[in-house]
């Protein structure tokens, strides 16, 4: 097996001042999630952190920064301008919201990190990534991964009138869940373990923090490196509800549940 190429790591410092960074992803908030948005609302004004990292799949959709003056798109940038105003927030992108781009940020006076980004943290060093671009097992993804990131797809894709960019997203959300629905049964690809101590150990990060899977989890890889998995949130379609924070106080990492 060829041993995939290293990527390009970019690296943040975190204010020496910051005491508490919180980190999310995967809350996939659209019109179907009323609930999970509020809880999301709520918890971005209430926060007492310094610092919200957003990790990837805020959106469950996002077919372009342009989808961000109206309608429930306009509800979550007011959410995330509002939050902004008062304490950083830094925002990574997933495989579902990919295409926030530097317009919405901007807008928002939100920070865009890189994917995979190390944050330097006092004297700590810890990897982030949304995870996808690891799950390498699923090769029918990493196809149409490397395919939707290049810049030609995206320049064809944000081409099209708004209307159009939704209904093929629709489209594309269906021919997934049918694919799922085939694959039931089979696990969802985790993150190439090999792979993410490859990176741990290429930038001297004893921590990784990741979402994507689902699968919430704190690990030991190998003795020294520790990852952890973020929960996703989901407060309109499962029981019981899921939705938790992972927050980093004076080096410290702690699981934080937001429901009672
Ligand atoms: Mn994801």
């Amino acid at each position: 097996m060829v041993e995939p190429s290293l990527p390009s790591f970019a690296e943040w410092h975190a204010e020496p001042s910051w005491e508490t960074i919180d980190f999310i992803s995967d809350l996939h908030l659209s019109e179907e999630t009323p609930r999970g948005f509020d809880a999301w609302a709520a918890y971005m004004g209430n926060t007492p952190a310094d610092a919200v990292v957003i990790l990837g799949d805020l959106f469950e959709a996002w077919v372009g920064d342009d989808a961000r003056h109206a309608g429930f798109e306009a509800r979550c940038t007011e959410v995330l301008t509002a939050t902004a105003a008062v304490r950083p927030v830094a925002f990574m992108v997933g495989n579902r919201d990919f295409l926030v781009g530097e317009a919405m940020l901007a807008a928002c006076h939100v920070r865009a990190l890189a994917d995979p980004t190390v944050l330097v943290a006092g004297d700590q060093r810890l990897l982030l990534s949304h995870g996808d671009a690891l799950c390498l097992s699923d090769l029918q993804y990493q196809r149409i991964r490397a395919m939707a990131r290049s810049a030609a797809w995206q320049r064809d894709f944000l081409l099209q009138p708004l209307e159009a960019r939704r209904a093929q997203v629709r489209h594309f959300r269906l021919q997934s869940e049918l694919h799922n629905r085939a694959r039931s049964g089979t696990p969802y690809a985790d993150v190439d373990l090999p792979t993410a101590v490859q990176w741990m150990r290429a930038v001297a990060a004893p921590t990784f923090i990741h979402g994507h899977t689902h699968r919430p989890a704190t690990e030991t890889l190998t003795p020294g490196l520790v990852r952890h998995v973020l929960s996703d949130w989901d407060l309109d379609h499962t029981e019981p509800e899921r939705a938790e924070v992972l927050r980093w106080h004076r080096g410290v990492l702690t699981r934080l549940p937001l429901l009672p």
